[in-house]
């Protein structure tokens, strides 16, 4: 073999082409709708169950009054904080009804009218923004965790419950919620990766309202689309718009199904926004212009449901009267039975807060427990000595 040769086989040697490598997962079907999904307003429209349309319809009015009463209460002094979802009604209905009794939601601190469409107590699901008693209700009864105010940290619970539900064999799909801005969060990392890994019986469902609180989208992510994050994770995303009820109801029970028969989680972005401020303790106009939020409030979710309804003969004048006035007795009954002050046994601060007591948590149980000791004490003395003075 010359010198030349030897090189040359050297040379074959050396550019042997590695394993050929496949991606283990075809990223196209995984890949978000180019265009936000639409319903209402597209001839599919008239496909719609009349009955599904009036139901969506008279659940999104009920949660405007909801939301507007609840944000009064705030004024009233009767609620601590309300961080309202006025302009993300069919994102909150839709995620109420598109769950089976067994399932579980996993709200945010925006999502209490997803737990009331649902079948939560009003009151109850005011209780923890009122400063009352911690979640305010029973989370297993409802099935619905606490309204999570640290963004995000609900993702991995449901993640968890749902895998864990599926080791039981148990049928049950868990969906989560979170905004635009807690995408950025570690804990929607780590949710939708194990989500993923395990083929967990999970959806998650960002209502995109374009801002963490006054942080526009832009400042949070140079992403495509939220929905493009599926893709990295080996999960389906789905681009929905956020304000047609019809749309995301339609793509939340999809993705319901497509868990509960174990072909694992599915990530959808839902296109709105929140047409109040950040809570009732924000303001809105110093961040954002009045033409924007008019803009949106053309396309605002009652509006489409109800030109829906009325195009195609639905609904009348007395129709629409009827469904105001349900969502008005119920605000008056929310109302009244917020203006009750609520009966609060301040020793319960520390129950249910962990397991086994801390030793700072029994020394300030300790001390609350005696000043309470002594301000009956006092009360009593000086009940005593009026009746005295009175003898
Ligand atoms: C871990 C954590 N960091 C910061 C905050 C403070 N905070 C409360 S709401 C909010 C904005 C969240 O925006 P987004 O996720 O888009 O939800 P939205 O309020 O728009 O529904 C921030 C930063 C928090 N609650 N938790
Ligand atoms: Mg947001």
């Amino acid at each position: 073999m010359t010198v030349m040769e030897q090189q040359g086989a050297g040379h074959a040697a050396r550019t042997a082409p590695p394993p050929a490598w496949q991606p283990s997962t075809d990223p196209a079907p995984l890949l978000p709708d180019a265009e936000p999904y639409r319903v209402l307003g597209t001839p599919a429209a008239a496909h719609t169950d009349p009955a599904l349309l009036r139901r969506l319809h008279a659940e999104v009015v009920r949660g405007r009054r909801y939301n507007t009463q609840a944000t009064a209460l705030t004024k009233q002094g009767r609620l601590a904080v309300y961080p309202s979802s006025t302009g993300q009604e069919a994102c909150q209905v839709a995620a109420a009804l598109a769950l089976g009794e067994r399932d579980w939601l996993f709200p945010s601190y925006r999502d209490t009218l997803a737990a009331v469409a649902r079948g939560l107590d009003p009151v109850e699901a005011l209780t923890l923004l009122r400063g009352d008693w911690h979640t305010g209700y029973d989370p297993r009864e409802h099935r619905i965790a606490p309204l999570c105010t640290p963004l995000a940290t609900q993702l991995p619970h449901a993640v968890g419950l749902a895998h864990a539900a599926r080791l039981k064999g148990d049928d049950v799909v868990a969906l989560a919620l979170v905004g635009d801005g807690g995408t950025s969060e570690g804990d929607f990392h780590e949710a939708l990766n194990f989500a993923a890994v395990w083929s967990a019986p999970v959806v998650f469902l960002v209502q995109n309202n374009g801002f963490a609180i006054s942080v526009p989208l832009a400042k949070q992510t140079a992403a495509p689309t939220l929905a493009h994050k599926a893709v990295g994770y080996g999960m389906p995303g789905r681009l929905v718009d956020g304000n047609d009820a019809v749309a995301v109801h339609e793509v939340l029970g999809e993705a319901v199904t497509r868990a509960r028969e174990g072909g694992g989680p599915t990530l959808i972005e839902a296109l709105t926004y929140r047409l109040d401020a950040h809570t009732n303790a924000d303001d809105a106009t110093r961040y954002r212009t009045d033409d924007e939020v008019e803009a949106w409030r053309a396309h605002d979710p009652v509006l489409l449901l109800e030109r829906e309804l009325t195009a195609r003969g639905l609904i009348d004048e007395a129709g629409l009267k009827a469904v105001r006035d349900d969502a008005e007795a119920r605000a008056a009954d929310l109302r009244e039975r917020m203006n009750q002050d609520p009966e609060l046994e301040p020793m319960d601060l520390f129950a249910d807060v962990y397991a086994e007591r801390t030793s700072q948590l029994r020394e300030q149980a300790a001390q609350l427990r005696a000043e309470l000791d002594a301000e009956a004490e006092a009360e009593a003395q000086a009940a005593d000595g009026a009746e005295g003075g009175r003898a």
